[in-house]
């Protein structure tokens, strides 16, 4: 059966044009003017755009002795309800775990999936194992990417050596490293400062996690990746000093790649402040928000280029989990959700403000992430043969946020009572309808994997730095002349 999405304006990350859209066997099979198909559905006053990819989520993962609460099922159907068509779960391996066999656990869970759906691999931890699968994980099963923690001391962190060790190696078989850049000792240090002070309340997870601890990472992992010769992802960029780092990277040359949050584009420090309890913990995330000098940032980030996808890093908690910190913040799991709202947030803190273009929208919730994964053109493009992830974006469908009507499974939302303008009136997830005329409609066990391969011509990192190769003897006689 086929499908024409009709009357409709394409966006692309680069074009904008009207035409209507055939949808046969789960892909694009025709873009052009009067289209026939089986079924047709109305874009009449709205955007058709490549569905939303959200590259960093935590779907019921293990983490601060609990799960968090949104799964496979909950989390994709979250996503596809606000234009998300393709999530990417970060699989974590237990210390001294095969990766091989922590890709099993990965698997099972995905089986639940609305919509298709990729892994990260997490470097939890570092050996002869690991050095031995990731070129397994890499070459058999189609993932080349893969996350560290410079933060989360005692638990998901790993050190410098380890850093340098796994970023040589994914360089050699042409992965990508991405890290989570916080200084993991730093923020220890401080946790326990502030405890012993009296500090427990949620407000000091924030103090615990100053910029400066983001920017230090930030600068130390693209100083590595350098040396590596690796290209590098730097997730949830929060801060000015992050971005910073990026931004001199790229001008000089190296592959690197900065990813804001929506939380850290739209919410700030201030809901830690004059707020309860509850209402500051649902929030400990890390990083934690910022001030608006460190918002504009990120925004200006978007705009120029320097910061290149938005993602939420969804991770979702309930007010009951998050209150296992209360007299303790450092316990408080640290997560938020966002994958519903990122979109409709996006839309009309983006574009309807005039700060982003819908192709620029379109780059940086969709096509950029396809093209740094390696899954672009299936992914994150209106093409003929391009998967039919799709979304007909009615910019003039408003709601106001609320957790009491959303899908995620956690009992309140970030973004409660903030007001939308811009929402799918169609989902399309591989051509089949799961948001239809704003009402969900979707099927668990749709979701497929995508294998994503590594890159190993085109994807080093640009330094401008020699390769390191091995060093030349150099062979000196006698006393140097002065200055020397
Ligand atoms: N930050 C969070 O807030 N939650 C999950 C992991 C992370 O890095
Ligand atoms: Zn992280
Ligand atoms: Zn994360
Ligand atoms: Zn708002």
């Amino acid at each position: 059966m086929s499908t024409v999405i009709k009357n409709g304006t394409i966006v692309t990350a680069d074009l904008t044009y009207k035409a209507d859209i055939l949808v046969a066997g789960g892909r694009i099979a025709e873009i052009g003017p009067d289209l026939k198909g089986d079924k047709e559905l109305d874009a009449t006053g709205c955007y058709v755009m490549p569905g939303g990819i959200d590259p960093h989520v935590h779907l019921e993962m293990p983490f601060m002795g609990t799960y968090s609460s949104d799964d496979f099922e909950s989390g994709t159907r979250a996503g596809l309800a606000g234009g998300t068509t393709m999530v990417v779960d970060f699989c974590l391996p237990n210390p001294g775990e095969s990766l091989l066999d922590a890709i099993k656990r990965w698997d099972n869970k995905s089986t639940r999936a609305n919509c298709d759906y990729s892994f990260h691999m997490a470097v939890t931890w570092w050996g002869e194992q690991v050095f031995n699968d990731m070129k397994t994980i890499i070459q058999d099963r189609g993932i080349n990417t893969f996350k560290h923690f410079l933060a989360y001391k005692g638990a998901l962190m790993v050190n410098d050596d380890e850093l340098f060790a796994s970023f040589n190696r994914l360089s050699e078989l042409g992965g990508i490293a991405m890290v989570h850049a916080e200084n993991g000792d730093v923020v220890a240090e401080m946790t326990a400062k502030l405890l012993a002070e009296g500090n427990t309340g949620p407000e000091a997870h924030a103090y615990s996690r100053p910029s400066q601890v983001e920017g230090e990472a930030t600068n130390r992992a693209i100083m590595i990746a350098d040396m590596a010769g690796v290209p590098l992802y730097v997730v949830h960029t929060s801060c000015e000093e992050a971005h910073e780092a990026i931004r001199r990277a790229k001008m000089q040359g190296k592959r690197v790649w900065g990813e804001p949050l929506i939380q850290h584009l739209t919410l700030d420090e201030n809901e830690y402040f004059n707020a309860d309890w509850d209402h500051a913990a649902r929030r400990v995330m890390s990083p934690p928000f910022r001030n608006k000098q460190h918002q504009d940032s990120l925004w200006a980030g978007l705009q120029s280029g320097s910061l290149s996808v938005v993602a939420t890093d969804h991770c979702a908690f309930t007010t009951e989990q998050k209150r296992t910190g209360v007299g303790d913040f450092s316990k408080i799991p640290n997560g938020t959700g966002g994958l519903e709202d990122r979109m409709p947030m996006l839309w009309t803190h983006g574009v309807a403000t005039g700060r982003l273009t819908p192709n620029e929208f379109v780059a940086v919730t969709s096509t950029n992430i396809a093209k740094i994964l390696n899954c672009y053109p299936k992914k994150g493009a209106v093409l003929v043969g391009a998967d039919a992830d799709l979304v007909v974006w009615d910019p003039e469908k408003s709601k106001t946020i609320q957790a009491s009507t959303q899908q995620s499974a956690i009992d309140y939302n970030v973004f409660e009572g903030h007001d939308v303008k811009g929402l799918p009136r169609y989902t399309l997830t591989r051509g089949q309808v799961a948001v239809n005329d704003g009402e969900v409609q979707t099927q668990e066990g749709h979701g497929k994997f995508v294998a994503r391969e590594a890159n190993t011509t085109v994807n080093k990192a640009l330094s401008t730095w020699k390769e390191l190769t091995s060093p030349q003897p150099v062979s000196r006689s006698g006393i140097p002349a002065t200055g020397v």
